[in-house]
């Protein structure tokens, strides 16, 4: 429900009740017409809205390339809230259970998850598989069904669990986001099909299981260095079009969701450098 804490967990099979309610209201939200739907919200990174930060149509200066980190999470909360709100529209028995956005951990698990491709659910359609992109006023106008190329990109290749827990190791807000947003690209291109383009990467659903992933890595560097750690110039910058400044996307509790801390395929923080994960809620 909305309004209270959830938690995001891995990408887990299909049938997994969590996975079942994600699932059912992501079609529910893709059914719809209207601004909740989930093809307008797609349409929020690139084309018809071109929010996204990390783009070339945006004057990209060194601090809006900054807003990487922030703007995706105030998207990832966007869309958790709407299918959220989709719990009405579901049977009792799925819209009972937590809505929460699942990660696809691409370190320990080299493919396209398989809840995420056709003929997981034995069903006609999969909506984790696949969703219609329809933008008829971009030009081109677009209106296909989304696609995929996994690892046929040649010279790339997913980022390595020992490349993440390096990277965990650096305690500069701006190169650590830096390095992130390279090994970020480096998953859309290995997924390739619409995920390799701007313009429509947010329209397949794998998109934010790969950039739930990259929250989640934000939040364990959070964990790690503390929440506080983040230039001063960025706090009160606007994060369009979801009425969010960077501040406000610093404690994700406070965004009513939560990681495990001890989820899977990351080595733990040293204790000598993490705070408490109590100590890090302010
Ligand atoms: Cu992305």
């Amino acid at each position: 429900m909305a309004g209270s804490m959830v938690y995001r967990l891995q990408v887990g099979d299909v049938r997994a009740p969590y996975m079942q309610a994600f699932a059912a209201a992501l079609a529910a939200a893709e059914r719809r017409l209207d601004r909740a739907s989930y093809n307008t919200i797609a349409g929020f990174h690139g084309a018809p809205g071109w929010y996204c930060w990390h783009h070339q149509r945006n004057p990209r200066t060194p601090e809006q390339a900054r807003l990487f980190l922030p703007w995706h999470r105030a998207y990832l909360w966007w869309l958790e809230q709407a299918l959220q709100d989709r719990a009405r529209d579901l049977p009792p028995a799925i819209g009972a259970t937590d809505i929460a956005l699942p990660w696809w951990d691409w370190t320990a698990v080299a493919n396209i998850p398989a809840a995420y491709r056709a003929g997981a659910t034995g069903r006609a359609r999969n909506p984790l598989a696949s969703t219609r992109a329809y933008v008829p006023t971009a030009r081109p106008p677009v209106d296909h069904w989304t696609t995929r190329a996994p690892g046929r990109a040649p010279f790339t290749r997913l980022p390595t669990r020992a490349q993440v827990a390096d990277l965990l190791e650096d305690s500069d807000f701006a190169s650590f986001s830096d390095r992130l947003e390279d090994f970020h690209d480096s998953v859309h291109v290995w997924v390739g099909g619409d995920m390799g383009t701007v313009s429509t990467a947010a329209f397949d659903p794998v998109f934010f299981a790969h950039h739930c992933m990259i929250d989640r890595l934000w939040y364990l560097w959070q964990v790690r260095w503390g929440i506080t750690r983040i230039p001063p110039s960025l706090l009160n910058l606007p994060l369009s079009p979801f009425g969010l400044t960077v501040r406000d996307t610093l404690s994700v509790q406070r965004l009513g969701y939560e990681y495990a801390t001890r989820s899977v395929g990351l080595p733990p923080s040293r204790p000598s450098r993490a705070p408490s994960r109590r100590g890090s809620r302010r």
